[in-house]
């Protein structure tokens, strides 16, 4: 069966991070969020991909979920005693990633074939595809004013009210080449328990993506649990929008192309709601706090597929 999975940050590493234990390379296609990208200190940062091909390496700090394992800081620390901006802490071997992405970016690589190679260097066997090589930026409109997203998410941690959300970009951009073939060949498309605005919206506002849902069957994963996501602003979003945060307001954001919905058992009395708009329930266990967790989540998830219950 052939999976093509949706990912933001780390919400969506962790569940790729259970895939990839029970699907070959071959039926599991990870598209990831590029709308978090930014410039920093001239460099070209990728968070969400950096933090899918960290965790599935096995590189990935595991108390943060972004950045390295094993990292040193003496750089970050020179830089503060430069008095340099200090806000996005930058690991000396997370530097090396940003440091040559960028210089291939400047030689005219593609971001896409950036990320294969850094795949095969790092041993990551499964296909990561950059949703598009195209710049897309996420900028929050908020009572501070238009932040881009990673000010927005480190500097102000995600405490400004977001009235509307922008991806800059993003009507010119194009999927990446192998995006829209992954997608149009998927049994399923997988919604990972990312941030539904910022992390998968960019996803599908991209030209065709919509499209490819429509005509497969599409599932996702709640990142609300019992009205709080696990970490990040996605519950604080819904709020702000005028939505009670609840996998019936995940369900109903992705209302149109969803056929199914994994929800938590702390939710499970509103299974019968989502069942109403149409949309079919998996109710279970749906907190990853550790590998274990992934990997059986991936599993229930992969047999409830097989078995036709999503
Ligand atoms: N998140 C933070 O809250 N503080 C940081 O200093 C920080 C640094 C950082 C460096 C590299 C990287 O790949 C991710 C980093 N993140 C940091 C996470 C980043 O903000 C991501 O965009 C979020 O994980 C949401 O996807």
């Amino acid at each position: 069966m052939k999976i093509v999975a949706l990912a933001g940050g780390v919400g969506g590493a962790k569940l790729v991070d259970g895939l990839v234990q029970s699907l070959s390379p071959q039926d599991l296609t990870i598209v990831v969020n590029t709308g978090d990208d930014f410039e920093h200190f001239g460099l070209t940062i990728c968070p969400d991909l950096d933090t899918i091909c960290y965790t599935l390496a096995g590189i990935a700090n595991p108390e943060t979920g972004w950045g390295r394992s094993e990292e040193s800081w003496s750089t970050y620390q020179e830089l503060k005693r430069l008095r340099a901006p200090d806000w996005f802490q930058l690991g000396d071997r997370d530097l090396a990633t940003h440091l040559e992405r960028t210089r291939r970016l400047i030689d005219g690589e593609s971001l896409s074939q950036i990320t294969a190679y850094f795949c095969q260097i790092w041993g990551v066997q499964h296909p990561v595809l950059p949703m598009s090589d195209d710049p897309v930026q996420t900028w929050l409109l908020t009572d501070e004013g238009e932040l881009p997203f990673q000010e927005y998410f480190v500097y102000y941690h995600y405490q400004p009210i977001v009235r509307d959300i922008q991806f800059r970009g993003i009507e010119k951009a194009k999927p990446a080449p192998e995006v829209l073939g992954a997608l149009n060949q998927a049994d399923v498309i997988l919604f990972c328990p990312s941030n539904p605005f910022v992390s998968i919206d960019p996803i599908l506002g991209l030209d065709g993506v919509r499209k490819a849902c429509l005509n497969h069957k599409v599932l996702a994963v709640s990142p609300i649990i019992g009205g709080k996501a696990i970490k990040g602003p996605a519950a604080k979003m819904f709020e702000e929008l005028g939505i009670t945060p609840s996998p019936v307001a995940v369900a109903q954001h992705y209302a149109g192309l969803l056929n199914g919905l994994v929800m938590d058992n702390l939710d499970a009395q509103l299974a019968a709601e989502v069942q109403q708009i149409g949309i079919r329930t998996l109710v279970t266990d749906t907190l990853m706090d550790n590998s274990l967790a992934r990997y059986n989540l991936a599993q229930i998830l992969l047999r409830a597929i097989e078995s036709g219950e999503l």
